[in-house]
């Protein structure tokens, strides 16, 4: 077995993975990801696009600015739509002062390996039956099997930077932990075509179902449609991907709607979750594997850099200070920011989706929704603020 020694083993090489790796590295502190993926099909995915103003300048703040800057397309506000009623844009400059920008999460990823490779960071791709030991020791060890050889890292902190349905969350025993989950009886069917996109980032409410309207740069558009939870890609063509898009959405918006060929279509489900606390002994979970948001709102991607602010802070001032205050409070800093994503993606689900089975109350009452915000400035302002990201520090 080859035995390695690192400061921070890191489970995970998506976004949080990479961007923790990244500020370590630049605090000189040594850390190795282990990443379950290959590097393609890890560079390959695609999902979000919005990024809050703190992303935004955090990423500038680690060197990884100038491929955004010069490529990601920000934004004042975002608008909405709606059925027989008049358009909203939410004016988030005016009420916030901040602008949010539209940028892929697959470029950050590049942009984040890219750095790691050229400042030789350690990443095992493809790595295989990852397991994290003895995580109640000073030194922990993570095994894993790579090219068919057993590894293992001797560690101070492991990062459980491993998504969804990744093994960090599962080493915390189910006495010490507690879920909360909402299933939604929907999913997103998201497209890409090389097209111009609308010129806004745009949620559209409609009887059929929810539409939004989305971009990467100047010639990459992104679209979602709200879809059945069982529907299958094979069911959706192009063209009828394109027909209900511009079914839901008004006539002032699909005349500057450009239609292409998908270059990838996928659909995902949607869902509420969080398993608290986010620490145990020397394992610090962040990003999806702690908590996941439905799209709806655009926070887990920006849910995952905040993590990966405090956590970076923590285990820096531990090191050059031997301060751990920091660290002990990771936890609860983290899950303020995570519930207050929790609540506004939640609602901006419930009032711009259709819900099968639903009563006409419930309809009803999400009308009423909208009726408010559109009267209200006060409302506007509130989901401005929470829309451009609460502040990171708190
Ligand atoms: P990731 O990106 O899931 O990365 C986890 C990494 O861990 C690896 N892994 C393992 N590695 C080793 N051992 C194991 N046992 C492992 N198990 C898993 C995986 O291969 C992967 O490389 O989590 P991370 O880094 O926490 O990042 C979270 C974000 O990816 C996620 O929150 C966002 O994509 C959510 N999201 C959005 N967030 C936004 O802030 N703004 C948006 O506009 C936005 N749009 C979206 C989205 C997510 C979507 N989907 C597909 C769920 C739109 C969609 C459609
Ligand atoms: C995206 O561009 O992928 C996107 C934009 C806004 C959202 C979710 C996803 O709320």
């Amino acid at each position: 077995m080859a035995n390695f020694k690192t400061q921070v083993a890191i489970i995970g090489g998506g976004p949080a993975g990479l961007l923790l790796s990244h500020i370590l590295h630049l605090n000189k502190i040594d850390s190795i990801i282990i990443e379950r993926q290959s590097k393609s099909h890890v560079l390959g995915r695609i999902r979000a696009g919005v990024l809050e103003a703190g992303t935004v300048q955090l990423l500038r703040d680690v060197g990884l600015g100038s491929r955004m800057d010069k490529e990601g397309m920000s934004h004042d506000g975002t608008s909405i739509t709606w059925e027989g009623k008049p358009s909203l844009f939410i004016d988030v400059k005016k009420f916030t002062g901040k602008t949010f920008m539209a940028y892929g999460q697959t470029s950050i990823t590049e942009d984040l390996f890219q750095q790691r490779e050229i400042d030789n960071g350690h990443i095992f791709c493809e790595a295989s039956e990852v397991e994290i030991n003895n995580i109640e020791n000073k030194h922990p060890e993570v095994t894993f099997v790579h090219d068919g050889k057993p590894q293992k890292i001797t560690c101070d902190y492991v990062a459980g930077c491993d998504g969804f349905h990744g093994v960090s969350r599962h080493v915390i025993p189910e006495s010490q932990q507690r879920s909360f989950q909402r299933n939604y009886p929907f999913g997103w069917l998201g497209i890409m075509a090389e097209v111009p996109p609308y010129k806004d980032v745009l949620y559209g409410y409609h009887s059929e179902g929810f539409a939004l309207a989305s971009q990467r740069n100047p010639m990459l558009s992104r679209f979602y449609i709200q879809v059945d939870i069982n529907d299958k890609i094979e069911d959706w063509s192009d063209d009828r991907f394109w027909e209900a898009l511009m079914r839901r959405l008004p006539d002032e918006v699909t005349k500057n709607i450009k239609i292409g060929p998908s270059i990838e279509k996928s659909i995902a489900p949607l869902r509420s979750f969080v398993s608290e606390p986010m620490q145990y002994h020397n394992l610090f979970l962040a990003g999806d594997s702690a908590h996941v948001v439905p799209p709806t709102g655009a926070k887990g991607l920006n849910l995952a850099v905040s993590d990966i602010y405090y956590l970076s802070r923590g285990i820096i001032e531990s090191y050059k200070n031997k301060n751990n205050k920091y660290l002990e409070n990771y936890s609860k800093t983290a899950l303020s920011r995570v519930w207050s994503a929790i609540n506004l993606s939640w609602r901006l689900t419930k009032m711009l989706h259709t819900f099968p089975g639903e009563d006409p109350f419930d309809e009803q009452l999400r009308q009423s929704d909208y009726d408010l915000l559109l009267k209200s400035e006060a409302l506007q302002q509130a989901l401005a603020v929470q829309y451009i990201g609460l502040p990171f520090d708190v």
